[in-house]
């Protein structure tokens, strides 16, 4: 019987530790869910936040629960990706990917800082060149994942991650710190674009929040 009992009395003591060590919590969005209207639709941005990125951050902390990752940051983390569970892979890159995305979009009419034009035009020629490549890289990202403009060693480069990868893992083909990330999983635009992930790709552009990729820009120098 004592068998029998000392599981389930374990079983109970790791639930009880589950919810003391939830760390991980969804950030509020810093504008309405119609704020990007028309280019990103209100009902896409509700269920996105609410549930898509929800669904991250509670399967991020059950995956944690329990283990050493508890008490380490995303960044941590993500420094020895390759020695976590695909869980906390998973689960934590979209649990930061989604909070820097909510970030880097706004309406606001904004443009990249001085500096950051600067970079942009000698690394690219131009932001319309920019905005080329990064949509080439995440029109051909097959399946789901995202399209990113990092900075390593000081230079801008563009790179594209399968699922919820991102430049700052270990397992990243191109590493370096994001300044500015662009969803491309059917859930950020299948409601209003469908299957044409292009169309998607071409809006976003009017609502990049470039105050925010500048400031990024700046931290990462
Ligand atoms: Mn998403």
């Amino acid at each position: 019987m004592g068998l029998v009992l000392r599981p389930q009395n374990k079983k109970v003591f790791l639930k009880l530790k589950t919810k003391l060590y939830m760390i991980h919590t969804l950030p509020a969005l810093n504008y309405d869910f119609a704020a990007l209207e028309p280019h990103i639709d209100a009902m896409t941005m509700q269920i996105h936040h609410d549930r898509h990125h929800q669904a991250y951050v509670d399967n991020l902390n059950k995956a944690l629960a329990g283990t050493e990752g508890e008490s380490k940051t995303l960044e941590e983390i993500f420094a020895a990706m390759s020695t976590y569970p695909a869980a906390v892979r998973n689960n934590g890159g979209g649990h930061f990917n989604h909070s820097l995305f909510w970030e880097v979009l706004a309406n606001n009419n904004s443009q990249p800082s001085v500096e950051l034009a600067a970079a942009i035009d000698a690394t690219f020629g131009s932001l319309d060149a920019l905005k080329e490549k990064m949509n080439t890289a995440g029109a051909t990202r097959f399946g789901s994942g995202w399209a990113w403009l990092s900075v390593a060693g000081g230079s801008l480069q563009v790179s594209s991650t399968p699922n919820q990868d991102n430049p700052l893992m270990d397992v990243a083909e191109v590493k370096g710190m994001p300044i500015l990330g662009i969803d491309v999983w059917e859930h950020a635009y299948y409601l209003k674009y469908q299957n044409k992930r292009p169309d998607y790709l071409k809006a976003i552009w009017n609502v990049i929040n470039w105050d925010e990729v500048s400031r990024r820009y700046k931290a990462a120098l």
